[in-house]
């Protein structure tokens, strides 16, 4: 079998975020988040993409299942333990905004929560793992979605950069990789998530998204700065969800859709972030919609000088497109929309495996961009059995994995600059899209059930010990 060569110093670990994997709910004065509100279970992906969420809080309806989480909160220090002795170089996780400014609109930082993060840190750390830090990871205060209606409000982008000074000056010395918000470009079709608001009308879909997308793109370039300015050493990236888009077939027309589509949703953010400017096509998009955006005097010149260091981008599937379709066609696609792809198999959540998809996006993103790319989520969403024995075989996920690293080792060859990978969910944790934990993805699996039971116990899965091989020969036995 052929191998890879890796670059010396690759990036090798496993992604999390705050919201699904830590508990410790309202402890340490944390405030609610969206996540907190969302309903577990299968109800929750209809909600996310379908007008009408009003962020009721219903706590018996409403608290599970990320205010358990796995209780990171508390057993961090194991599961730190665990990703050392699988050899992690890095471990990507987010900074819950709610326990450092629980309502988002204090003046001051809440030291319990600090606190809270200056010992993950400093126990990663312990163990030789840098901490790879996403700032906005689907966690904005509820105070500021009830109160000021999420990124449409500009007043949010003052007080985001209050909580980014915050973090910044705090962990100067803890934390040199940073990302503004995670997969950005989700707020095109899960805005309750990515910007803060829920839909409630077909118009909401135009400027008011684009609003807030813009009030985003300021505030990541404010952080962007910041981060300069406090932390010299440090490097800080966007975050993109990237699928690929795929022609159905050679009908030119299909060809054109999947390109707007292709440059709709994966590059709008990108080009925003990266190169600095809203670019052409969106701009049509605009003017074809009767979009009109409130952009302040210097926002533009603040975007052009605040662009970022990397791309961050998870991948875990590509899309297919054509021009004409029925609801029943675009429901066989994935997550994102599109047709069924005929050469693909699919997860048991219809997400379609494509490895030579990353190779595509790789290639595609250095292509336009030419800055370093890091892979920061991918992974396989399965069912796992627990044996007789306690045993988790998981070999389709290893099987999942070592494709899509494969994948990196061909496009590596190809000349992208590929800074490193981190594995979505390298822990068991919430699913983000349907609440639920029996759509595992960790290497460490977590006994914790769709009901709520389970001891939280961990377990080493097969994948674990794959997992520590692939980093111990950086990448070359896969
Ligand atoms: C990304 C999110 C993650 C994560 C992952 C897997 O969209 O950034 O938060 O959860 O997808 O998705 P899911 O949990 O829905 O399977």
């Amino acid at each position: 079998m052929k191998s890879y060569h890796f670059p010396e110093g690759f990036l090798w670990g496993g992604a999390t975020a705050a919201n699904q994997m830590e508990g410790g709910f309202g402890e340490g004065n944390k405030g609610l988040n969206i996540a907190d509100v969302l309903p577990g279970g299968k109800e929750r992906l209809s909600i996310l993409q379908t007008p009408g969420f009003n962020f009721e809080i219903d706590k018996e309806k409403y608290y599970y299942p990320n205010h358990e989480g796995i209780d990171f909160y508390h057993r961090y220090k194991e599961d730190i333990a665990l990703f050392a002795e699988m050899g992690f170089k890095v471990f990507r996780m987010s900074i819950a905004w709610t326990r450092i400014f629980p309502n988002g609109d204090e003046l001051e930082a809440n030291e319990e929560g600090l606190a809270f993060y200056d010992r993950v840190f400093d126990e990663l750390h312990k163990h030789g793992i840098e901490p790879v830090v996403t700032i906005s990871h689907y966690e904005m205060p509820v105070n500021l979605v009830k109160e000021y209606g999420g990124w449409r409000s500009r007043e949010v982008v003052t007080f985001f950069e209050r909580y980014v000074n915050a973090i910044f000056n705090r962990y100067k010395d803890k934390v040199k990789y940073w990302m503004t918000f995670n997969e950005i470009n989700s707020g095109l079709v899960m805005p309750i998530m990515g910007l803060g608001f829920s839909i409630q009308k077909e118009e909401d879909r135009y400027t008011p998204t684009f609003q807030a997308f813009h009030h985003q793109f300021v505030a990541s370039a404010i952080a962007v700065k910041a981060c300069h300015q406090i932390i010299p050493d440090a490097k800080i990236g966007c975050m993109i969800l990237y699928a690929p888009v795929y022609s159905y077939d050679s009908n030119p027309k299909n060809v054109m859709y999947a390109l707007q589509e292709e440059r709709f949703f994966n590059y709008f953010c990108g080009d925003v972030q990266v190169r600095g400017e809203y670019p052409a096509f969106i701009n049509r998009y605009f003017k074809e919609h009767n979009i009109e955006l409130d952009i302040r005097e210097g926002d533009l010149e603040l975007i052009k000088e605040g662009t970022v260091d990397y791309i961050g981008f998870s991948y875990y599937m590509s899309r297919t497109e054509k021009k004409e379709k029925s609801d029943l066609e675009n429901s066989q696609g994935n997550l994102i929309g599109g047709v069924k792809n005929p050469f693909l198999k699919a997860s048991d959540w219809g997400w379609e495996i494509d490895p030579e998809g990353l190779r595509i996006s790789l290639n595609q993103l250095y292509d336009r961009y030419q800055v370093p790319l890091f892979v920061v989520e991918n992974g396989l969403g399965a069912y796992d059995k627990v044996e007789e024995d306690g045993s988790i075989n998981d070999d389709y996920r290893i099987d999942y994995l070592r494709e899509h690293i494969k994948a990196m080792g061909e496009a590596i060859e190809d000349g992208v600059d590929l800074m490193g990978y981190t594995s979505w969910g390298c822990i068991d944790l919430v699913s983000a899209s349907s609440g639920e934990f029996s759509k595992r993805y960790g290497f460490i699996y977590v006994d914790k059930h769709d009901d709520g039971s389970g001891t939280l116990e961990r377990k080493k899965k097969k994948s674990f010990f794959w997992y520590k091989d692939v980093i111990a020969t950086n990448g070359e036995k896969l």
